[in-house]
């Protein structure tokens, strides 16, 4: 049995993997056990404050939520929840066994509701975008995991998947759309109600995974509380580095088309 303070996962199952492949993303019930969830979420407080934001003003200026990063896989407590989440990632990727998942990034998400002032980002909707272009990579195959650290609602600006667009190829960088657009004014065609999922509901310790390709997007969070929610993204551990400048990462010293490297992108799974 696990010591109480060790985070961690579950498996994703055989059904959510196809679901996943077929349409870009799945939701992931109780993804997550409730002393994980209580764990991230006091971390989370420690660093945000109860209303979410007593942390920094990040200078990543976004309206999708106010970030605040952890202490990622050198922080000894996360890592066992990291490393499960590389071994789905791996089994999500469904490439080659030698293909194994690196750790990318982790931060706290929160949005902050519409209704109240703040200087910090993330009070604003998410408009419905890819993340490839802005991950400055090489190659596709990486995903975000999205998890719920309270009960949310759609009215907290809860995700919501294109189903079927990580097959519609690179759709642009999400900050090239025009002041209150999103991608469906430039790739009008891809609006499909058909094709769009409601506004999720999470119990806590539920979790969405999503494509790098896939199509996402969230309302603003019209209650009264921050919607807290803990994201990890993952990619192939042979992805290179494009070239362009990324916001998720520095290149500082940086070479070319070189694999991610081992200390600050550790393969988990
Ligand atoms: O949390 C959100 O509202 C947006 C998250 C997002 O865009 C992502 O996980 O790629």
């Amino acid at each position: 049995m696990a010591a109480p303070d060790e985070l961690t996962c579950r498996a994703v199952t055989a059904d959510e993997i196809a679901h996943y492949t077929e349409r870009g993303w799945a939701k992931l019930p109780g993804f997550v056990p409730r002393t994980t969830v209580a764990e991230l979420l006091a971390m989370a407080q420690e660093r945000m404050g109860s209303d979410g934001k007593g942390n920094a003003v990040s200078p990543m200026k976004q309206p999708f939520f106010n970030p605040e990063v952890t202490g990622g896989p050198a922080n000894s407590q996360l890592r066992p929840l990291l490393n499960g989440m590389g071994r789905n990632a791996k089994a999500l990727m469904q490439r080659s066994p030698r293909i194994e998942a690196r750790y990318f990034g982790d931060f706290f998400a929160v949005k902050l509701p519409v209704s109240r002032e703040t200087e910090h980002p993330g009070a604003g909707a998410t408009y419905f975008h890819q993340d490839f272009t802005n991950w400055a990579l090489d190659r596709s195959g990486g995903m975000t995991f999205w998890i719920a650290l309270a009960d949310l609602a759609p009215e907290s600006g809860t995700m919501s998947f294109l189903s079927g667009s990580h097959r519609e190829g690179v759709l642009g960088h999400y900050r090239t759309y025009a002041e209150g657009e999103d991608i469906f004014d430039d790739f009008p065609e891809l609006r499909d109600p058909a094709r769009l999922s409601e506004p999720m509901s999470y119990a806590a310790g539920d979790a969405t995974v999503h494509s790098v390709m896939t199509v996402h997007g969230a309302g603003e969070n019209r209650t009264d509380g921050p919607r807290w929610a803990y994201i990890v993204t993952a990619n192939p551990s042979d992805a290179r580095w494009s070239g362009a400048p990324p916001e998720a990462y520095s290149t500082e010293g940086m070479e070319l088309r070189q694999e991610l490297d081992d200390a600050r992108f550790p393969v988990i799974g």
